[in-house]
């Protein structure tokens, strides 16, 4: 039975399901590991923490409510743009006390304006459908994920845990899903204008025409990758780029990172503060872009463009038209896919039926970032909205789109037309990849 839930109630849900992550991520560890800099790519947790208040301040607080800051003097020391990760330690942040209070604070009025403010959707832009306030538990869901990979990066004794993954019940030998499926040419619809809570780069909603392709059913394994390296991979520069070979020699790259090698030979990987052996049907996680590209080469294919992902994902070949999701319409339950932090790793190729696309593709939501051909770029129409810093600042920078989301990214933060990007280089990003290939007459 499905209960018809009211727009102010829903995003309050939407709102305390991410303070409940942000709890969680921050309570697991004491405040002399809040504070400190787990690595020079990542912020202290500390400063998520409160640049999720301050964020939410600002938005929720100031710009809906009309109501003074609840703090207007700390929006400098919480502004990425002016201070890089490596220099915000050295910061005169909030400590954790005051960092709790102050998002305890906000949130308190927060939900006193949510049900003081008209949410229709032909409301004021940044409020018509509840716009705004999905923004904010995107956002703050956003650093969840963000202090997740902080997680995996420190080092020390495990303090998160979750139940293992679902696998797939096929009891057979090997990957319980292989090959690839044909995506016949033609357009489709990418991207949105209707849906109320997606952000302004997957805006607007327009006509994409994509040659025939083809892609594969499953993200590229732990198994396949162990291939590429058993085959030199990472000695070969014929199977790299310029840039890729150059940053392969400079930063060394051998393996994934994460991935130890025992005297013996046997691969393991490091989750969280827990050795594990590696997994050989999950997909590959923790490569760079440039990795992703070599191994494409490596295997005679190469990655999707996003709106070969996307048409993969969202188009129904039978209907022509495109889906929020590859299932449909159904918001993500656990049998569709693994999202939300509810396991801590990827599950293995083939465990989510539920989830299959129209086109007969699995797991494109959840599990792992999948790395696009793609450099971020505007869609025709773009408008930035309603800040230039979320996307604008980005176009044209040096970035390669990621879709369909982790095993850590929230269902709030995740649909079919959802865009993320980093750098080729980074690989502390929960990020996988999975290949595709021209279709030559
Ligand atoms: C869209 C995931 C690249 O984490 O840098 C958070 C999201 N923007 N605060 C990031 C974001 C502002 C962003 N990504
Ligand atoms: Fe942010």
């Amino acid at each position: 039975m499905t209960v018809a839930v009211d727009l102010p109630t829903r995003l309050a849900g939407v709102l305390a399901r991410a303070r409940a992550r942000t709890t969680l991520l921050t309570d697991a560890v004491d405040d002399a590991d809040l504070v400190k800099q787990h690595s020079p790519l990542m912020s202290p947790l500390v400063w998520d923490l409160a640049h999720i208040g301050n964020q939410e301040d600002f938005w929720l607080v100031r710009a809906v409510g009309g109501r003074r800051p609840v703090r207007g003097d700390i929006d400098d020391l919480y502004d990425a743009f002016r201070h890089p990760r490596q220099d915000r330690p050295a910061l005169p942040l909030l400590g954790p006390a005051q960092a709790r209070s102050y998002l305890a604070e906000v949130r308190a009025q927060v939900l006193d304006i949510l049900h003081g403010t008209p949410l229709s959707r032909d409301s004021a832009p940044l409020t018509a459908g509840g716009f705004v306030f999905a923004m904010v538990a995107q956002h703050e869901q956003q650093h969840d994920e963000t202090m997740l990979a902080t997680h995996q990066l420190r080092r020390g004794p495990a303090v998160l845990s979750a139940p293992p993954p679902p696998v797939p019940d096929s009891g057979r030998v090997g990957p319980a899903i292989s090959g690839e499926v044909v995506i016949p040419a033609g357009e489709f619809r990418m991207g949105t204008s209707t849906d109320p809570w997606a952000l302004d780069n997957e805006r607007p909603e327009h006509g994409v025409t994509v040659p025939a392709f083809a892609i594969d059913r499953a993200p590229v394994t732990n198994q396949q990758y162990l291939g590429f390296i058993d085959d030199d991979g990472y000695g070969r520069a014929e199977l790299w780029s310029e840039r890729g070979w150059a940053h392969r020699q400079a930063a060394g790259l051998t393996a994934p990172q994460f991935w130890e090698r025992d005297s013996d030979g046997s691969w393991w990987r490091r989750r969280f503060g827990i050795r594990t052996p590696l997994r050989l049907h999950q997909p590959v996680l923790h490569v760079c872009w440039f990795e992703a590209e070599a191994y494409a080469r490596w295997a005679g294919r190469r990655l999707p463009s996003e709106a070969e992902w996307e048409k993969a994902a969202r188009w129904d070949p039978a209907s022509g038209r495109v889906s929020r999701y590859p299932w449909g319409e159904a918001e993500p339950d656990r049998t569709h896919a693994n999202l939300g932090q509810r396991h801590l790793e990827p599950a293995d190729v083939g465990a989510y039926p539920a989830g299959v696309s129209a086109t007969g593709v699995h797991q494109l939501i959840g599990d792992v970032w999948e790395w696009t051909a793609s450099t971020f770029a505007p869609y025709p129409g773009f408008v930035a909205f309603p800040y230039d810093e979320y996307s604008a600042v980005f176009h044209g920078g040096d970035y390669r789109v990621l879709r369909g989301g982790s095993f850590g990214t929230d269902q709030v933060a995740c649909r079919g037309t959802f865009r993320n990007w980093d750098h080729p280089i980074r690989r502390q990003i929960f990020a996988g990849f999975r290949l595709a290939r021209d279709l030559s007459a």
